[in-house]
């Protein structure tokens, strides 16, 4: 098979920064950028190549930044531009590349073009957004309809998440020449990329009801890769939460994608009832999990590239979410190996490093999240109170949120002050500082993959295929190229499992979360296992 075009993102692994939770410098409790800066030394010894930072824009922060009031403008709680000057020269210095998160699908109902659109019946933003005498059914995906009536006037305006997030209508040529100059403009102010939130919405046909992969999709992003992103070397992943694989597949990649690659969510669906969802909570099966991983190679192997991951701020935290957190340590590293020996460019979300966990939320009044807190009162009466509680609790996005857990200081050594979200109460025991000096170190476990994944090519190109071991909650699956082949055995059950090994004789370790187990034809898999192994025939070339 020809070989597929490879350049320095490929094999690249990105850290994902959610600035509000991150480091704070100046005791109010709130990260900032300034913070960001006397961290990056972590970033730098963990191994990653790429910083994505979330929104740092001005924001009445209704959706903590996804709710931009001025693309132009730090926001004043984060610090200033030059301090965000100063942090992409320091990232540079590092050897480091950094990107922006950028939202374009909608404003903050506080921009000026929004404040206009409602006062000024004749303003010529009124058509940057969408205003409508007639609302159709569609709702929002933070709960209730997604038209909000506009106070004073008969009409609606559309807003796909919060109320105070009016979409922005891309049909209009004014308002994409001037996003496309936003974009520029940070490129030279320093930035190396972005990433784009939920960009698939653009194309949307809302009189059809057509939200994400609209009529209008492809073709505006084929203006964006010519005005803005036509320089492959720059790292652009979009976020593509309503795409299919194969439609994430082919609008990534070299030689001709919009976007160097996407999240794609296929794999992050699996644990909720299928059409209801995030809320509608179901177990994740093992044999649905293998069973998307290959789809979604499947369309990989041929066409873009995909971005792996297993968390974000909009996730739960993955220990708690698949593993288990009286296994902390073992689940945290199995699902590094399960999920960053697939294809793509690994994406790491803050605390990932060191295994964090969901909060233990115990009421309403903790959740801070416009999305919750919606979801909590459309359910108020509708669902008993304690099965609220309980799906917000799995699913709500304030698990991811809460403070980077740095060492066991007051506060973690996130803040002096009080954190705007609680730490989470393990703090002492779950820390960065911690972690680096225990013998079960999960950020060194990291590193260690990170490093290797980046020496070998069989992850940019190798085969995926599936190795069944007879249980199901045992993953397994080898990448194989010309040069070598790779197993990777993982476990996500409580329990020990025993297998059968015929050939273990032809494997030899690289990384396990069980050091001192000896592969045997018949053996005995600790709960949570994640091993990688090399077969010995063919690698001389090491
Ligand atoms: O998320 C968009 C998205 O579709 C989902 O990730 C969604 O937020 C999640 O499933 C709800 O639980 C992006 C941002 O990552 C998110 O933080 C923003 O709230 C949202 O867009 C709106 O900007
Ligand atoms: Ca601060």
């Amino acid at each position: 098979m020809e070989k597929r075009p490879v350049t320095w993102w490929h094999r690249a692994s990105v850290y994902q920064i959610y600035p509000l939770s991150f480091q704070d410098s100046n005791g109010d409790g709130i990260g900032d950028i300034p913070g960001i800066i006397t961290r990056l030394d972590h970033l730098k010894n963990l191994g990653v190549d790429v910083i994505w930072l979330s929104p740092v824009f001005a924001s009445p922060m209704k959706d903590n930044g996804y709710d931009v009031s001025d693309y132009t403008e730090v926001n004043p709680i984060f610090g200033t531009k030059a301090d965000l000057k100063q942090l992409i020269d320091a990232v540079h210095q590092r050897g480091m590349k950094i990107i922006s998160d950028i939202v374009l699908n909608h404003t903050s109902d506080q921009h000026p073009w929004f404040i206009d659109a409602l006062k000024n019946p004749q303003s010529p933003y009124r058509d940057y957004y969408i205003f409508r005498k007639e609302k159709n059914d569609m709702q929002s995906l933070f709960s209730g309809p997604a038209w909000h009536l506009v106070p004073g006037r008969d009409e609606y305006y559309f807003h796909f998440f919060a109320k105070e997030q009016p979409d922005l209508n891309w049909q209009n040529p004014t308002l994409r020449k001037v996003l496309y100059q936003i974009l520029n403009d940070w490129l030279a102010f320093g930035f190396d990329g972005f990433r784009l939130d939920v960009i698939d919405l653009i194309g949307k046909d809302i009189d059809r009801g057509i939200i994400g992969h609209g009529p209008y999709y492809h073709p505006f992003l084929s203006e964006l890769k010519k005005e803005v992103f036509n320089d492959t070397n720059l790292f652009t992943v979009g976020e593509l939460a309503g795409s299919t694989a194969q439609q994430a597949a082919a609008v990534t990649g070299l030689p001709d994608g919009t976007f160097s690659m996407a999240f794609q969510f296929s794999h992050l669906w699996l644990d909720e009832q299928p059409g209801k969802g995030k809320w509608a909570l179901k177990p994740l099966s093992i044999p649905d999990l293998q069973k998307t991983f290959t789809a979604i190679d499947e369309v990989y192997s041929k066409q873009g590239w995909n971005a792996l991951f297993m968390g974000n701020h909009d996730q739960p935290r993955p220990v708690s979410r698949y593993g288990s957190e009286r296994h902390r340590y073992h689940s945290q590293t199995m699902l590094f190996l399960a999920f960053f020996g697939q294809r793509g460019t690994p994406f790491i979300y803050q605390g990932e490093e060191i295994g964090m966990l969901n909060y233990p939320f115990r009421s309403i009044k903790e959740m801070k999240d416009v999305e919750s807190l919606n979801y909590y009162h459309d359910q108020l009466g509708k669902q008993a109170k304690a099965t609220i509680m309980t799906s917000l609790k799995a699913k709500g996005r304030d698990n991811a949120r809460t403070p980077m857990q740095w060492n066991d200081r007051a506060q973690a050594g996130f803040t002096q002050g009080k954190p705007w979200l609680k730490v989470h109460p393990l703090y002492r025991k779950i820390n960065v500082k911690r972690d680096a000096k225990s013998n079960v170190s999960i950020q060194r476990f990291l590193t260690t993959l990170l490093n290797f994944r980046k020496k070998h090519d069989v992850f940019l190109d190798g085969n995926l295929s599936y190795r069944s071991f007879q249980h199901e909650p045992i993953y397994a699956y080898t990448r194989s190229n010309q040069e070598e082949t790779l197993l990777v055995l993982t476990s996500f059950s409580s329990r020990p499992l025993s297998i059968q090994f015929p050939d273990f004789m032809e494997w030899e370790p690289i990384l396990t979360n069980h050091p001192t187990l000896s592969l045997a034809s018949t053996m005995t898999l600790p709960p949570y296992f994640g091993g990688l192994y090399r077969k010995r025939s063919h690698h001389a070339n090491d």
